[in-house]
């Protein structure tokens, strides 16, 4: 090596900070107040946060389980119980936030003379890889508080087509925030020295197709009839209609997303007979990604109805979710349909 060469390339122009994208998207907008770009600045922080102690879990002994369970009777980690105390923390002093709904509280809280705006989120995706090194994940989405009515909770119990802001964050070889604000998706990569995100995937387009399928083929006894059918022809050979697919599946929801999105193809968590209304929970998982993959030019569906249009009976309400490429998500409609 010269002695100019480094072992880690060095960007050489100093990249857009999302601090700066945030700024610049809502500036001179009509109504916009500066409040959910700050609010967007706090996720991040929390998200930083978040980073860090992901980074160093084995080191500090934070793997592992608490002893408790969670209000979906799941055992809690240590990690998504700490990720979800630094997003209460964040959230709360930001001074931005009115509520949150969090996978790991039974119970929204309300933050009191706070702002207009409330946050659901799941703090920390994919628990069961948490302890393995494999990528997890911080999924949110942003609802105005009293557009659902007087009552806060209310706000929180409205379609995802009243989301004005959602995003993820994966924890994986780099950590990627990934937003929207209805205008595009954007994705942002930490420089963990500067602890900066820095703009690295602006306007994301999820492609019209692609070549990959992702499902827990484990589950394949517990599916019905329309859901076997499909997996059966997605594997099948078939060289004109471009079959048959890879399987990839991480089984953490934000990188087997993540994945779809930025290279197409298919993700599907359909209902079985161990989850007959899904597994995956609609306010915190399912519509902030449906928003996204709606944003990008993708689509999700939960097989029938277009996810953003659902309704939300309880914070912790499940749904089967079908999201990717439009190509693909429109076959396996057909497929539920009986039209194939
Ligand atoms: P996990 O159970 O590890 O928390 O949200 C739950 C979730 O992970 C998603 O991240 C993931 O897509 C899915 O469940 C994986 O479920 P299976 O283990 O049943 O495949």
């Amino acid at each position: 090596m010269t002695e100019s060469a480094s072992a880690f390339p060095v960007p050489t122009v100093v990249g857009t900070t999302l601090e700066a994208h945030l700024t610049a998207g809502t500036r001179g907008a009509p109504g916009a107040t500066g409040e959910l770009g700050s609010l967007l600045n706090a996720l991040s922080l929390a998200v930083r946060i978040i980073h860090t102690r992901v980074r160093a879990a084995g080191l500090a002994g934070m793997l592992g389980y608490t002893g408790e369970t969670n209000v979906q009777g799941e055992e809690v980690q240590k990690l998504d119980a700490l990720a979800n105390e630094i997003l209460c923390a964040v959230l709360e002093k930001s001074r931005r936030c009115a509520m949150i709904a969090s996978e790991e509280l039974e119970e929204a809280r309300v933050f009191k003379d706070s702002g207009k705006y409330i946050v659901c989120f799941d703090p920390l995706d994919g628990s069961s890889n948490i302890d393995v090194n494999i990528s997890i994940g911080t999924i949110f989405c942003i609802l105005r508080a009293h557009d659902g009515g007087a009552s806060l909770l209310q706000g929180a119990l409205q379609p995802g087509t009243k989301i004005v802001a959602a995003g993820y964050s994966v924890y994986g070889s780099a950590t990627t925030l990934v937003l929207s604000t209805g205008h595009g998706v954007h994705g942002f990569t930490l420089d963990p020295g500067v602890g900066e995100f820095f703009l690295s995937h602006p306007s994301i387009q999820c492609p019209e197709r692609g070549t990959t399928y992702s499902i827990n083929e484990g589950n394949q006894s517990r599916w019905d009839e329309p859901t076997r059918k499909w997996a059966q022809w997605i594997k099948s050979e078939d060289k004109a209609e471009g079959l048959p697919y890879g399987h990839r599946y991480v089984g953490t929801l934000v990188a087997d997303a993540h994945r779809t999105l930025l290279k197409g193809g298919i993700f599907a968590y359909p209902s079985d007979r161990k989850s007959p209304g899904g597994k995956l929970r609609l306010l915190y998982e399912a519509n902030p990604m449906a928003y996204l993959f709606e944003q990008a030019g993708g689509m999700a569906t939960n097989g029938v109805d277009r996810i953003l249009d659902i309704v939300p009976k309880g914070l912790h309400d499940r749904t089967p979710l079908v999201l990717g490429s439009k190509h693909e998500v429109a076959t396996y409609r057909a497929f539920m349909r009986g039209e194939r």
